[in-house]
């Protein structure tokens, strides 16, 4: 005798309709389930760079270094990307020893002494050195460098961004030399303080001396100040990540390769001649096709 159970109906039985009948898939099932296995392999893969954050690349960069051997001689072309150089109002440039951290290692290792700042009280936020390059399909504008100074030298210095190629200027972020005769380093985002900077090809940032916050006067590092000391910079960059805009061009490419793969799929399962199938049906029947073929050769 079958048990019987009583299981209550959640839904009164006179509420279920028939559904709609759908109409069935001409795919037979293995070529369905290849399909939704590539299917799913985009989407895993859109869903896995979405997940990742951008990564940062490098724009332009500038050691400085020559290779002949000496460190007074150096270069202002950048070793990798691109972007060009130039002095601000009047300063005075020179090569000089680098950034321990600079690999290069001394006698190549060269950094950019920039100085020929004004006289005591005058015209500050007027020389310096400035670079500038198209960030053109980049965010996150970031600089950042080495740096050192003598004690006699000036202690404090601006970090300002262009969106109009120099134009204009708007002030990030004044850093002062904590130490004379020692190298520090130093990373400023620029696109939090000027999101103009941003993929725009009339970018252009940087660094000039100004007074000590809150005087009117330059402030030597250590010693009474002589505008003609600089400050050196080394391993200077540009560093940025991908504009929004560009990861969704890279995420409708990867979902443009997955529906290519499809489609290819289908094509190959539609174009795919029946002999392809044939030795595979062979091999598994095989004691069907034996007869046959002895059968064609009695004929
Ligand atoms: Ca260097």
């Amino acid at each position: 005798m079958p048990h019987h159970t009583s299981i209550p109906a959640l839904i009164p039985a006179s509420t279920i309709t028939s559904p709609p009948a759908l109409p069935l898939p001409s795919t037979p099932p293995a070529r369905r389930l290849r399909h939704a296995g590539l299917l799913a392999g985009a989407v895993w893969a859109l869903g896995l760079i979405g997940a990742l954050p951008a990564q940062a690349a490098v724009l332009a960069q500038w050691s400085f270094n020559t290779d002949d051997g000496l460190v007074s001689t150096g270069t202002l072309a950048p070793d990798a990307g691109s972007g060009v150089l130039s002095l601000v109002g009047g300063a005075t440039g020179l090569f000089t020893s680098g950034s321990p951290l600079d690999a290069a290692g001394f006698p190549l290792d060269s950094s950019w002494s920039v100085g020929g700042f004004p006289a005591q009280g005058t015209a500050p936020g007027t020389r310096g050195f400035a670079l500038a390059l198209p960030t053109t399909g980049w965010s996150g504008i970031t600089i950042s460098f080495d740096y050192r100074n003598q004690p006699s030298a000036n202690k404090w210095f601006a970090v300002q961004a262009s969106a109009d190629g120099g134009a204009t200027w708007a002030d990030v972020q004044t850093f002062g030399v904590a130490a004379a005769d020692t190298w520090y380093s130093t990373s400023v985002a620029l696109s939090s303080a000027l999101p103009a900077v941003d993929d725009n090809p009339l970018f252009a940032a940087r660094v000039v001396a100004v007074f000590e916050p809150g005087t009117t006067a330059y402030q030597a590092s250590e010693a009474g100040y002589n505008g003609d000391f600089g400050l050196q910079i080394d391993r200077l960059q540009v560093s940025a990540v991908p504009e929004p805009g560009s990861v969704a061009l890279m995420l409708a490419g990867v979902a443009a390769v997955g529906a290519a793969a499809r489609q290819s799929v289908r094509r190959g399962n539609s174009a795919a001649p029946s002999a392809a199938r044939r030795p595979a049906r062979r091999s598994a029947g095989g004691r069907r096709r034996a007869p046959r073929r002895s059968a064609g050769r009695s004929a």
